[in-house]
């Protein structure tokens, strides 16, 4: 059993390397070897480089990736996925929001309850958050997610579609990121589409989440573009 591990990253020159060095800690407690791949999403700073230069353990197998110009979070997500070979592949945000021990019970749930795409939640009983969003984004995120549940018409059972930690199976990630084309913000709810489509097996599952205040994205900047891409997932599969 082999697991991929991508991290989207853009400038991320000040939490890379503590990422990595967690997920090498982790390995070191683990009897199954994981291919790591840093997606540096076009970085003014040095990103991938530090990434590079991390001392980690013969079991962990790492990958730095640099393109440029920065592309966005879906295309940072959908290059790592095309080069990965796991039997199970994830992403996750840099940042240590969710801890890597979330990974094996995630794994021993995916088999468990025979889901496919196995998606981390914050917005369920058992989820514990650490600290919470800032007042605004905790508004903004909540009327994101009510309306694109109403806008995409999801499953009651979805809770989190944003959360960014998400685990697949190997083969069905790399087919669900092929037909992806979304490179921005909305790319986690393609996927739940593409995947829902597919009559795939999707679930969730509780985990403990930490807010890192540090963040790349503002839904207010990215407003406009942000609607007219929810726009274009409504035509192409409703
Ligand atoms: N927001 C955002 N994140 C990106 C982009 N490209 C790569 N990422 C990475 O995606 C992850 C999530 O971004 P973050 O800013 O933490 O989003 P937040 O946690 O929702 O506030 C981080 O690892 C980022 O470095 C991008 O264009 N926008
Ligand atoms: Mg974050």
């Amino acid at each position: 059993m082999h697991l991929t591990i991508v991290i989207p990253a853009w400038n991320e020159a000040g939490k890379i390397a503590d990422d990595i060095r967690e997920i090498a800690h982790f390995v070191e407690n683990i009897n199954y070897p994981v291919e790591l791949i840093i997606v540096d999403d076009g970085s003014e700073d040095n990103t991938s480089q530090i990434a590079k230069e991390v001392i980690v353990p013969d079991s962990l197998e790492i990958r730095a990736i640099k393109y440029t110009p920065h592309r966005g979070k879906g295309y940072a997500v959908r290059q790592g996925i095309s080069e990965s070979y796991g039997d199970y592949v994830m992403f996750m945000d840099s940042g240590r929001n969710v801890p890597v021990e979330f990974i094996n019970s995630g794994l021993e749930l995916i088999e468990q309850k025979k889901c496919d795409v196995l998606m981390g939640s914050r917005y369920i009983p058992e989820s514990v958050i650490r600290k919470r969003l800032r007042w605004y984004r905790r508004v903004t995120s909540t009327v994101f997610r009510k309306f694109v549940k109403w806008y995409l018409n999801l499953p009651a059972f979805v809770t989190d579609t944003q959360c960014g930690f998400k685990i697949f199976r190997g083969n069905i990630a790399r087919e669900l990121f092929k037909h992806g084309k979304s490179d921005g913000f909305v790319f986690d709810l393609e996927i739940i589409l593409l995947a829902l489509e597919k009559k795939y097996r999707i679930c969730e599952f509780p985990i403990e989440w930490t807010c890192d205040r540090d963040s790349r994205l503002s839904l207010v900047r990215s407003f406009f573009s942000i609607i007219s891409e929810l726009r274009r997932l409504k035509l192409r599969f409703l």
